[in-house]
């Protein structure tokens, strides 16, 4: 709109000035009209009264010559009469110019010196008026007075008004005609043919045939449609041909890779982009409070690290929640941008939440209600109506955001996690061709831990929405296919592994997750060395066995369990004090809860015992370094670790374990891992424990120090295998593989 007022503004100044300008002329012209008008009234009155006058005065009849002024007071429009005699003075005076004898007439002398006549325009007191005297002489040439006729002008300044009046009205008609007519020709000529390409061009990013919506702009707009035109079509061709080559590349290949994923995905999505949901966004914009600065990081999250390396593959969209401080500034108008910053391969579409929505929904219903119902860590899960209300609300606030986003045919939507149960049917409702599947990241309980939920049924239905549902491990399927047996009425196909309620059938696979098979791998080795060096002298690491715990603060990480262990092992070890180090890298997170708040607290507090417990000449037996870490930053650690410890209680996957692994390819260090882990299913070359069991899980510590170098070696090499063949390119792969035989043609 801004942009038609420009255009409009100057074409409105121009007329106006036009059309001022030929109103003064006009004004102009009718008022000189209307005086030469009026001069030539008062001058032929004049003349007319010569006669009377003349005998009036020669015969100084001082009745006649106040009856000839008194015939005036009749006529119409002001109009008055002055006889003089022969000296100027006034002997005869039209009542209603009563005032006119007061007036000053400097020019009756002249008049009386040269016997001439004289027209004026007169001010006088409120009068405004044209004055005519004629001098009167008798038949001999003899001076014998003067009349003087007076005309009113006020009338020609209030035809002079009206007729102003009349002008910038017929303006104002003008502006406003040439205003509607302006918009509406822009309309015509300019926005509909713009809003027609921009519609064109969405069908077209939805993947509509150009058969269903041709361009059909003409002239210059069309021109440039139909060039765009033909690159959508060369585009649809090459991605034809990729998708040709992939498959045969694909087949050929056996390890997963990048190359592979990307390669299943032409092959089997085609021209499908891929459209994920998650609440955590893969890149967060935030400024410092204290230093100002701008920062782009990588959240401390499972689900960012497992779903990023993917999405750089393939490409796509990732909707996720917007929830850096610096987030809208980084933002297009659609709310996307491209990612990663240097490298762009995938786009994020941020999705904005309110405080209330963001505090029901996520730290609420999903935090305090839903992690701890499927953890089993004895934290008791928290169901408020209000949080319930809110989660509902930013389900369908994701909804309407993906929905946006979709293609005309056959879109795949892969949802992220428990904080979109009600996703699933709310697109399903919606776009039934759509291709729907869940990962849920987190362990699923025993149908009777679930039932306490007083939301258990929306939630199943939400979740049987989509047309698949992934767990980490089949345990997890297996208590979920349980739970909607038993909580719904519906029909669980054991043969299939799937449940079909009112004739939709959703399939449930257990896919166990991972990480790209390497760690980081930006940094160069020298670089690493000489942080790994930086670190040793920082915290006097020199010649010490280096333990390490790498963890989001979370109650499920048993991290208190590893600090009481790591106590436990001292005590009855102590050859091993000022000889061990355990480091622990600690992510606050979902820090508005109290649950998380106490943790933190309980944490410090014990750690704090702990090291002053055993400290000794300057030797401490944990280094706990509270923040945030980058990928660059966590790397040296874990390649300086003699051990890595995973002590959840309770964990669907477990990332960090097989982060560990892959970043150790010189096949040194050894992993203990918590046996109610999803990972320990597959990494059973690590020393599992029961965390739990302090006693045990102090004396796993001791046993791996006390293993030859050998089989540490051999462990981890078994364990970096399992990790490479089971890389979250192989998660993906069979996540899409299953989706696209799923897919709804
Ligand atoms: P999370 O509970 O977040 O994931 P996890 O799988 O261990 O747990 O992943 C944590 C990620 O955060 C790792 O990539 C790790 O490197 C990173 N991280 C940890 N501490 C950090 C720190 N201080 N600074 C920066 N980054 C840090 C959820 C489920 C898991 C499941 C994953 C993936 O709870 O069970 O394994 O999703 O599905």
């Amino acid at each position: 709109m801004r942009r038609v007022f420009l255009f409009i503004l100057p074409i409105l100044i121009i007329v106006s000035a036009a059309f001022t300008l030929f109103g003064f002329f006009q004004v102009r012209f009718e008022e000189e009209k209307l005086i030469d008008d009026l001069k030539r009234k008062a001058k032929s009155v004049a003349e007319s009264m010569e006669l009377s006058v003349q005998h009036v005065l020669s015969a100084n009849d001082l009745k006649n010559a106040n009856y000839l002024a008194e015939k005036f007071e009749t006529r119409e429009r002001l109009q008055g009469c002055v006889i003089y005699d022969k000296d100027g003075n006034i002997i005869a005076l039209t009542k209603r110019f009563g005032d006119w004898k007061e007036k000053d007439k400097p020019y009756i002398k002249d008049i009386i010196a040269n016997k001439t006549p004289r027209g004026e325009l007169e001010k006088f007191k409120d009068y405004q008026v044209y004055s005519y005297i004629l001098p009167i002489v008798d038949d001999a040439g003899q001076f014998l007075g003067m009349v003087e006729v007076i005309h009113d002008t006020s009338y020609v300044f209030a035809r002079l008004t009206e007729l102003w009046k009349r002008i910038s009205s017929t303006l104002i008609i003008l502006v406003v005609v040439i205003f509607i007519i302006s918009i509406f020709l822009h309309r015509q000529i300019f926005a509909l043919p713009v809003q027609r390409l921009t519609d064109w061009f969405k069908h077209f990013q939805k993947g509509e045939t150009d058969e269903a919506h041709p361009i059909r702009e003409k002239g210059d707009l069309g021109k440039l449609a139909s060039e765009v035109e033909q690159v959508a079509l060369s585009l649809r061709v090459a991605r034809r041909t990729i998708s040709d080559e992939a498959q045969a590349r694909m087949e050929k290949e056996e390890i997963w890779t990048e190359a592979k994923l990307k390669d299943l995905v032409h092959a089997k999505l085609g021209e499908n982009a891929l459209f994920i949901v998650s609440n955590r966004e893969p890149y967060m914009h935030t400024i410092d409070e204290a230093t100002g600065l701008e920062q782009c990081i990588r959240p401390a999250s499972g689900v960012v690290t497992a779903i990023h390396p993917v999405l750089c593959a393939c490409g796509g969209t990732w909707v996720a929640h917007g929830a850096g401080n610096a987030d809208k500034k980084f933002v297009n108008s659609k709310d996307k941008l491209g990612v990663p910053p240097k490298d762009i391969r995938y786009i994020l579409k941020r999705v904005w939440l309110d405080k209330e929505e963001e505090d029901g929904y996520y730290y609420g219903f999903s935090n305090e209600g839903l992690w701890p119902l499927c953890h089993n860590t004895h934290t008791r899960p928290v169901f408020r109506e209000l949080d319930w209300q809110a989660y509902k609300k930013v389900n369908q606030k994701f909804a309407d955001s993906v929905l946006e986003e979709l293609p005309v045919k056959h879109p795949f939507v892969f949802i992220q996690d428990y904080h979109f149960t009600l996703l699933g049917k709310m697109i399903k409702e919606r776009r039934p061709d759509a291709t729907i599947a869940l990962f849920w990241h987190i362990p699923w309980p025993t149908p009777e831990a679930f039932s306490i939920c007083p939301y258990r049924k929306e939630i199943l239905e939400g979740m049987l929405g989509c047309d698949l549902i992934g767990f980490h491990v089949q345990n997890h399927c297996n208590n979920f296919l349980d739970t909607a047996n038993r909580l719904l009425e519906s029909r669980v196909d054991i043969e299939k592994f799937s449940i079909v309620r009112s004739e939709k059938e959703t399939f449930v696979r257990a896919f166990p997750i991972s990480v790209n098979g390497h760690f980081n791998q930006a940094a160069k080795d020298a670089d690493i060395k000489r942080e790994i060096d930086k670190i040793k002298k920082e915290f006097d690491l020199e010649g010490k066995i280096i333990g390490l715990g790498v963890d989001r603060i979370d109650y499920t990480k048993g991290i208190v369990e590893r600090v009481l262990a790591i106590d436990r092992f001292l005590e009855k070890y102590p050859q091993y004090k000022k000889k061990f180090v355990f480091i622990q890298l600690a992510a606050p997170s979902r820090v508005h809860i109290k649950r998380y708040h106490d943790l933190m607290a309980e944490i410090d507090e014990l750690i704090e015992k702990k090291n002053w417990k055993y400290s000794d000449s300057g030797w401490k037996p944990i280094v706990y370094l509270k923040r945030h870490f980058s990928l660059d930053e966590i790397e040296p650690f874990y390649k300086m670790a003699d051990l890595c410890i995973v002590s959840s209680l309770h964990d669907g996957m477990n990332l960090v374990a097989k982060e560990y692994v892959a970043a150790r390819k010189d096949l040194s260090g050894s992993l203990i891992l918590s046996q109610f882990t999803g990972a320990a299913r597959e990494l059973v070359d690590a020393i599992q424990v029961n965390p739990y069991s302090i006693e045990e899980f102090a004396d796993s510590i001791q046993l791996v120090l006390q293993m030859p170098q050998d089989e540490k070696t051999k462990r981890m090499e078994k364990m970096r295998k399992v990790i490479s063949e089971n890389n979250v390119y192989r998660w993906a792969g069979n996540i899409i593989t299953e989706l696209a035989a799923l897919k709804k043609v």
